[in-house]
């Protein structure tokens, strides 16, 4: 089979990460940017523990023409509609469209205008930053997810990663998978935004500790109406786990406010308190950290 043409919709770290991933397997690999770029194409470079590798990506205007068949969008979760509505026009009438974005509730809303495109989702544990423009360090290894929430049965386009170096798996069962993600998540990444610490801290003071712990207790109670009960069970130790293993990470919120960026908070905690309403449950601390950084003002 051939390798495909992807457009790339958010040029952060893992919109990098992915885009050199697919230029390595072989595919022509677009990003697709806000401004008019100078060049039709750029070098991206990724440092990783032994080495650092510089590719060739091709660059475009978003609001250019030619059509788009395969569009992977990398953004924050809150830009996620306005950037495929900013191309819409663009987006091939079968075209896939795969999301690689933080939290949960936005594809409803490109659903809306795009309502015969296939929708598939990326969840990825693989560990990138940003060091400057076009230029990451790929810092861990992890496992990519990708699935369909909708039933669609393998597309033949995941071929393309899987000729990636990633550890890439098709997930019959992505919505858990995204479900789970945003559950650590949502007992993280406010935590972290409003006392600006690094994850570690979360375990290492007593007070924050026992404030995972509150949050994670509402966020198991919703889990398990949901139907995550496999969520339910391990969250707890799942987040614990995350906290050890990123203890020196400043989390993506505290990253978004120190920047004085918008955060993801309305797809993070704002989805759970969404879906808790749904089952009458209240859900206070959540409430409380949902509000705390609704105030910091971004
Ligand atoms: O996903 C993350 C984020 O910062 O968004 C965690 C897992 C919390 C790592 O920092």
């Amino acid at each position: 089979m051939n390798s495909n043409h992807w457009h790339i919709l958010g040029a952060g770290a893992m919109g990098c990460l992915f885009a050199s991933q697919l230029v390595e397997a072989g595919c022509r690999v677009t990003l697709l940017l806000r401004h008019r770029p100078e060049a039709s194409s750029s070098s991206l470079t990724v440092d990783s523990e032994n080495s650092s590798n510089e590719l060739t990506v091709q660059l475009d205007h978003a609001a250019s023409t030619g059509e788009i068949n395969h569009l992977l969008i990398t953004t924050k979760a809150q830009d996620a509609v306005d950037a495929v509505k900013s191309i819409a026009p663009r987006i091939g009438k079968q075209a896939s469209i795969l999301f690689a974005t933080n939290g949960m509730g936005y594809a409803a809303a490109v659903k809306a205008f795009m309502p015969d495109n296939p929708i598939y989702y990326a969840t990825s544990t693989e560990g990138a930053y940003r060091l400057d423009t076009l230029h990451i360090r790929h810092a861990g290894r992890g496992i990519t997810r990708i699935g369909s929430a909708e039933g669609l049965p393998l597309p033949s386009w995941h071929e393309d990663w899987r000729k990636t170096s990633l550890d890439c798996q098709w997930d019959d069962d992505i919505t858990t998978a995204l479900w789970h993600k945003m559950a650590i998540n949502c007992a993280i990444n406010p935590l972290t935004a409003i006392h600006q610490c690094l994850n570690g801290e979360l375990a290492r003071r007593k007070q924050l500790k026992q404030e995972v712990g509150n949050l994670c207790d509402e966020i198991a109670e919703v889990s398990l109406a949901a139907g995550f009960d496999t969520t339910a069970a391990t969250l707890h130790e799942d987040v614990a786990a995350v906290i050890a293993g990123t203890a020196n990470n400043r989390s993506s919120m505290l990253q978004d406010v120190a920047a004085g960026r918008s955060t993801e908070i309305d797809f993070i905690t704002g989805y759970l308190l969404r879906t808790a309403q749904k089952y009458s449950l209240d859900l206070p601390h959540n409430k409380n950290v949902f509000n705390k950084v609704l105030a910091l003002g971004l």
